[in-house]
Formats: C-alpha cells, sequence, structure tokens
C-alpha cells in the first residue's frame, strides 16, 4: 500500500481522525476486537517464545484458560529485569531472520533492553504514530521538525515513520545543535515540533539568545513526551512558542512513542490505543489489580506484536485510567499524564514526592526560570531534597535578591507538597540544559 492510501483522510463536524472507524468503535465492540487478539496473543507468546512458555507453566497457566478479558489477571506479569535476563534475544518468539530492526533503551548501568520489530510490527508502528500525531493536531502536508534522537531510542525512528506515514514531511534533525534548529524551524516553516519538552523548552530559550521570538515561529502544534512533565510545563511552553502542545506517551518495551497520545481537542488525558494494547492499573505494593479510576502502576498488554509479545508489562509509571466518553469522539480510554515511575518516588520527611510535584510548585513562579534540578542527600538517617532553581535574567541583582527568590520558593514547596527543603536560587544558564530526556534529580546519597 503506497502512503497516500494508508493516509486516509476523513474529516467530521468532530475534526479529523485519520482511522474514524477504529478510533470511534463502541467499547463492547472494542473489548470484543481485544479479547479475540489477546487470545492471539497469548497463544503467539506461549508456542513461540521459550520465556513464556516457561512463564506461563510455572504460573500453571495455559492460553486456552483466557476466556474473558478479566482473565488475564491469572497470567504472569512480565519485568523489566526478564529482559535483561534474557539478553539480547532470550525473550522475541520469531526467528531472528524476521527481525528488520532492533532498539534499545539506553539504561543507566550494564547491559540495554533489547527489543526487535518485523516488518508487520514496523507498519502497525507507523500506523499508531501517524493515528496518535494525527490525533495530536498534526496534519498531512505539515512539515515536521523532529527532535526527538534517532538512534537506538526509540523517538526519534518511531516519530519518523509515523509523519511520513501520515503524509507529512519530515526534518529528520535529531537532538543537539540547538541554533541550527532554530534557523531550520524558521527556515523551513515547521508546523509540528516534536521533542521531550525539556528539548523545547531548551530551543525556546536557544531562540531567545539569537534574538528570535519563539512565539514567531511557524510551529503551531507540539507533540512532547518520553519523559514526565505537569500542566505548568505545558502553560509555560504553549505561551513561549504560542502553540497548542500534546503528551504523547510510549515505551521501547511495548513499542515505542504512540502507545498513547492526548487529542488537541480534549488534552485531559492520553488515548490508549486499546485496538493494540490492553491496560491495566495495579497497587504496585500488593499486584492487585484496581478498578477503572484508581491510582496506581500501568500495566501494558500487547495484542498485535509479533516479534516480542509481551504480556502484562509492569511499567512502574504511575497513572490511572478513565473510560469516561472524551469529547473530541473517540471511544479508546484516556491514561492521565503520568505523575512519574514508582523508582522515581522520593520519600522526604516521610512524604511521597515526585519530580513533576517540584516541577509544578516551580514552573511560571515570580523570578523564576522553568530550569530546576532537584538534589537528594542524606541527612543521618533520613533523606534530604534540596532543588536548585534559576532565576532570570534581571530578576536578581543581589545576594539578597537570591535569597529571597529561594525563600519565596521553599514557601511555594512547602505549601503545595508539604516538605520543607532547602533552595539554592542559582544564576541564569545555571542549571544544565537538556538535549534528550531531562535529568531531573542529582543523587547524592550513595556518594555522601
Ligand atoms: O521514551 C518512548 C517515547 C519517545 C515516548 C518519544 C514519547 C515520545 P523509553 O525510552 O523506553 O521510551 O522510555 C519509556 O519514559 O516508561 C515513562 O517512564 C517515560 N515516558 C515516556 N513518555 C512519557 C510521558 C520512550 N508522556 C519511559 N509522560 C516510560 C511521562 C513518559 N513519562
Amino acid at each position: 500500500m503506497t502512503v497516500a492510501e494508508k493516509t486516509r483522510i476523513e474529516t467530521g463536524d468532530d475534526g479529523f481522525m485519520l482511522d474514524r472507524a477504529t478510533e470511534t468503535m463502541p467499547r463492547d465492540k472494542l473489548r470484543e476486537l481485544q479479547l479475540e487478539r489477546l487470545k492471539w496473543s497469548l497463544g503467539h507468546a506461549c508456542t513461540n517464545s521459550p520465556f513464556y512458555a516457561k512463564a506461563f507453566a510455572e504460573a500453571g497457566v495455559k492460553p486456552e484458560d483466557l476466556k474473558s478479558l478479566d482473565d488475564l489477571r491469572r497470567f504472569p506479569f512480565t519485568l523489566k529485569t526478564d529482559l535483561r535476563d534474557t539478553y539480547p534475544f532470550g525473550m522475541f518468539a520469531v526467528p531472528r531472520t524476521e527481525l528488520r530492526r532492533l532498539h534499545a533503551s539506553s539504561g543507566t548501568t550494564g547491559k540495554p533492553t533489547v527489543v526487535g520489530y518485523t516488518a508487520g510490527d514496523i507498519d502497525r508502528w507507523a500506523d499508531l504514530m501517524a493515528r496518535s500525531m494525527a490525533s495530536g493536531g498534526a496534519r498531512p502536508g505539515d512539515v515536521v521538525h523532529n527532535a526527538y534522537g534517532y538512534g537506538l531510542f526509540t523517538g526519534g525512528l518511531g516519530m519518523h515513520y509515523g509523519a511520513e506515514r501520515l503524509g507529512c514531511t519530515v526534518v529528520p534533525i535529531s537532538g543537539g545543535g540547538t541554533e541550527r534548529q532554530i534557523m531550520l524551524l524558521q527556515d523551513f516553516a515547521s508546523r509540528v515540533l516534536c521533542a521531550t519538552p525539556s528539548y523545547a523548552l531548551n530551543l525556546a530559550e536557544s531562540a531567545m539568545q539569537m534574538g528570535v521570538d519563539p512565539a514567531t515561529l511557524p510551529v503551531s502544534c507540539g507533540i512532547f513526551g518520553a519523559e514526565p512533565w505537569t500542566e505548568e510545563m505545558r502553560a509555560e511552553l504553549d505561551r513561549q512558542f504560542g502553540i497548542r502542545s500534546v503528551d504523547i506517551y510510549g515505551l521501547s518495551e511495548i513499542m515505542g512513542p504512540g502507545v498513547a497520545c492526548e487529542c488537541d481537542h480534549a488534552r485531559e488525558g492520553l488515548h490508549g490505543w486499546e485496538d493494540h494494547f490492553l491496560f491495566e492499573i495495579i497497587d504496585p505494593e500488593t499486584a492487585e489489580t484496581l478498578p477503572m479510576g484508581e491510582i496506581g502502576e500501568l500495566v501494558i498488554t500487547t495484542l498485535t506484536k509479533e516479534a516480542l509479545p509481551i504480556i502484562r508489562y509492569r511499567t512502574r509509571d504511575i497513572t490511572r485510567l478513565t473510560d469516561e466518553p472524551c469529547g473530541c469522539g473517540r471511544t479508546h480510554l484516556r491514561i492521565e499524564r503520568i505523575t512519574g515511575r514508582d523508582d522515581e518516588m522520593m520519600i522526604i520527611r516521610g512524604v511521597n514526592v515526585y519530580p513533576s510535584q517540584v516541577e509544578a510548585a516551580l514552573v511560571g513562579a515570580p523570578g523564576l526560570a522553568p530550569h530546576y534540578q532537584i538534589v537528594l542527600e542524606r541527612e543521618g538517617a533520613m533523606d534530604a531534597m534540596s532543588i536548585e532553581v534559576e532565576v532570570v535574567v534581571g530578576a536578581a541583582e543581589s545576594d539578597d535578591d537570591h535569597d529571597r527568590i529561594a525563600a519565596d520558593v521553599r514557601h511555594r514547596i512547602k505549601g503545595l507538597i508539604g516538605v520543607t527543603c532547602k533552595v539554592r536560587a542559582l544564576p541564569p544558564g545555571s542549571v544544565p540544559r537538556s538535549q534528550g530526556k531531562a535529568v531531573r534529580v542529582r543523587d547524592m546519597r550513595k556518594k555522601s
């Protein structure tokens, strides 16, 4: 099928959808489709992946035991360590010669997590990315400036194939070379900017340093994700660029970007594409499945992946689901903006704190630039958090000014999160800028 044939444009009263029939499928039909595909996925995993054959046997379950979607609870979880333990190809369910592409997560230490795709997997991924981008406001014919990193990271190529499938013109710029990016954004008249939110912020700042107001750039749609970010950060990015930005979610173990994406209509939660994935929320402590609407850990099962079917993957991402109808007309459930990963949660004087809560308290505060880092230290037997913020140019002349701004931030954090912490207000440009996924936390506990 050609790109033009694939890029089926359907418009209606409620706007633009790439695949209206699927995106607005009644929920009972969607569940029927999920059940049929889930049976296939469990059977495929059990027959073709020795890892799953063993895992199912140990849990005493067979694919035939699944009669309803609820029966999935009887099947075992998959953990990130399972992918590491079977490095590199141990979980794949197709012969190596069927793999058309490999990606890998960077990982801070040791071996990366390797994922693989058949030609069919890459094709479906492009479809889902095109669907996500269309839902987020991209249109065929747009120039898409793709500043997600290319390479083993799924962001760059995932977006790239999706944008081409949608019928856009892709600028495969990747991350870095920030000043050049501003020039090309202007010269190529890119309407869509794809980047991590922290890198998008870096781009806006560089534009200003070059004397270019980011609001005058031709961009009107931002497709931002790959890291946690807040409504406050969205407001900041939308204001600086003069755009409407949407949140896109995904993870390499499940596919890459495009597992879920907000619609630019509501921007209230990310539509999780239920024709290809099954979403659950569990209690991260007990691993019990929680009802719709409860906050917990997101667990995802692939329904159509050939090379690497994944059953009940514990993402460690904390969020909640809703199947309330969305104003855009799409029927696929929505995943609330991810608060953070459960392994990023800090316990500060007995209070659970996610970096995103700190971001929400900081971004938009008077005199502050939207750049920050959290430093974790050990104070006796307790963890202590200090926050490095940055003042905007002209906001602080003297040490007293810096102290006043720091005291104000300390007060905001205490009021909004309920913890007392040290705050250092640093001169403009002091906090490291992101080229991709931002490093928000500097953990000094092991070193001190
Ligand atoms: O980050 C895939 C991606 C690329 C998503 C581009 C969106 C855009 P990984 O490198 O495997 O894949 O990292 C996946 O990043 O489990 C979350 O913890 C986090 N993450 C991804 N998107 C979001 C988001 C890509 N929108 C991990 N909000 C996930 C919050 C996100 N966290």
